[in-house]
């Protein structure tokens, strides 16, 4: 048995019949060359007792929660992103190679930090049974109980490689963390720990960041590829690839506003979704990164035009997943 501890923190939710509705789609039959992904997920409460994953499965667990986003003063939004993107992934073909399991969500509890150390719990849960979490987000805020789950797990800080047009790396207010303060806080707990912190920030936007920023990336070590990006630039990035576990991260405001509307804080000139973005991605499964977890972050359905945002964000994760269902093949 994977389970280590199964008392559930305040705001984790199983599964439940409205995560389970959110799962449907178009129906062709349940012959495996025309299932889709909603006739393949299972669901699983992570309070239970559960058997090591002995297939590549991907651990869906939502970040039901903007509490970050509006102590950031952004805009309010992306509680309902995890909704939108199980619906924007139910038509997606289904993969033989991968197993697909909804954990279901966590919600928004008695504080932005209260809410991490619950998705956390959950993270350190999946990746210790051998699946790979995939956090369906909600604020931004979400990465540092991402990042937390991992080193809760495996008992390393993870590096982080986000892309993002923002550096995450506001100082912590008096009033707690917030959506701009996750990888402050990775920092935090490392510096805590006395191990190196590794970030690396891919789509940085010069336009997006106060000078503050640009210090407090040069402060932590931070490697930082500016928008437009180069399938070569992201092999340069040294310190992240010495990580022995990396928490990969997409906010879609790292991509233009008119791929990604449906953002807190959209972005006039920010990554295309093209080859080079999707050879990039395919290329850290082959090339010596170790992902041990993956997140979307401040999807905001409400600002979005005719669910691009969510599709571009399920696009991201059937691209990564199959990926990673190919190197766990290839290995
Ligand atoms: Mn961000």
């Amino acid at each position: 048995m994977a389970s280590t501890r199964s008392q559930p923190p305040y705001g984790y939710c199983a599964s439940d019949a409205t995560h389970r509705a959110r799962w449907a789609g178009r129906n062709d039959g349940d012959g495996a060359d025309v299932a889709r992904w909603h006739q393949r997920v299972s669901f699983l409460d992570l309070t239970t007792s559960f058997a090591q994953f002995a297939r590549p499965t991907a651990c869906f667990i939502g970040y039901a929660s903007d509490l970050g986003v509006r102590m950031n003063r952004g805009r309010t939004g992306a509680a309902e992103g995890a909704s939108a993107l199980r619906e924007s992934m139910s038509n997606l073909p289904a993969v033989a190679a991968l197993d697909l399991v909804d954990c279901g969500d966590v919600v928004e509890a008695s504080s932005v930090l209260a809410t991490q150390e619950a998705l956390a719990w959950a993270v350190e849960r999946i990746v210790r049974a051998g699946g790979i979490p995939v956090i369906l987000g909600g604020g931004h805020d979400q990465a540092y109980g991402h990042f937390l789950g991992i080193a809760q797990a495996t008992g390393k800080a993870p590096g982080c490689l986000n892309f993002d047009a923002h550096a995450d790396l506001r100082p912590i207010p008096a009033d707690g963390p917030n959506s701009g303060t996750p990888y402050t806080q990775a920092a935090e707990w490392c510096a805590k720990h006395d191990v190196p912190f590794h970030y690396a920030i891919v789509g940085w936007q010069d336009c997006a960041n106060t000078q503050l920023l640009v210090r407090r990336a040069e402060e932590v070590g931070a490697e930082i590829l500016r928008a437009p990006m180069d399938v070569d630039d992201v092999q340069l990035l040294s310190a992240i690839r010495e990580s022995d576990a990396l928490a990969l991260s997409i906010d879609l405001d790292v991509f233009a506003a008119a791929y990604a509307p449906g953002v807190s804080a959209p972005t006039a000139m920010g990554l295309v979704p093209d080859g080079v973005l999707l050879e990039t991605l395919r290329n850290l499964f082959v090339d010596g990164y170790n992902i041990a977890g993956i997140e979307v972050a401040e999807l905001c359905p409400e600002h979005d035009i005719d669910g691009r945002t969510a599709r571009l964000g399920a696009a991201l994760i059937f691209t990564l997943l199959t990926a990673y269902a190919q190197a766990r093949l290839d290995a």
